[in-house]
């Protein structure tokens, strides 16, 4: 790859540490029993959507580049140990995108590129990111917007 090639995939990967980044951020600022509220009756939790998010990350992992697979494990509702489960799918994303880029190999299944991946993960989880906020304020435990700026935001906006 050139260099030119390389600067991109970093700023991609980077884009993609940003993102979840944000989504930790928004976990660890849930005020309390907010990992229990839910939209509608029948709509999921706020800590079933941190973990549906998990595993949409590594059930794509395991079909597109199995190499990188790892263990679907039951996740308690408990936010440290979602925030670890999301930071070890988030880095099977990271190596399998950044493999299969640096060594020229589509994805398995779907995908005209493996850099599709990132951006369909990121467009996942930012839809479930409003969904999560919709589900805070209707249980009356909003996160405000002040409290989301430096969230959420200002980790795209930031220079390193
Ligand atoms: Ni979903």
């Amino acid at each position: 790859m050139s260099d030119a090639a390389h600067r991109l995939l970093d700023a991609l990967l980077d884009s993609w540490d940003r993102n979840n980044t944000v989504l930790l951020n928004l976990l660890r600022a849930l005020p309390e029993g907010g990992l229990e509220a839910r939209a509608m009756a029948d709509s999921p939790s706020v800590s079933e959507m941190f973990t549906h998010m998990h595993h949409e990350r590594m059930v794509s992992v395991f079909e597109e580049t199995p190499e990188f697979a790892g263990e679907l494990r039951m996740v308690e509702p408990d936010r440290d140990r979602i925030a670890l489960m999301l930071n070890e799918s988030a880095s099977r994303v990271r190596d399998a995108v950044k493999s299969r880029v640096e060594t020229g190999r589509a994805m398995n299944l779907n995908y005209d590129h493996p850099i599709l991946l990132l951006q369909l993960l990121i467009f996942h989880e930012s839809y479930h990111h409003g969904q999560i906020k919709l589900a805070l304020k209707l249980a009356g435990r909003p996160v405000t917007d002040d409290q989301a700026g430096p969230l959420t935001w200002d980790v795209w906006r930031r220079k390193k």
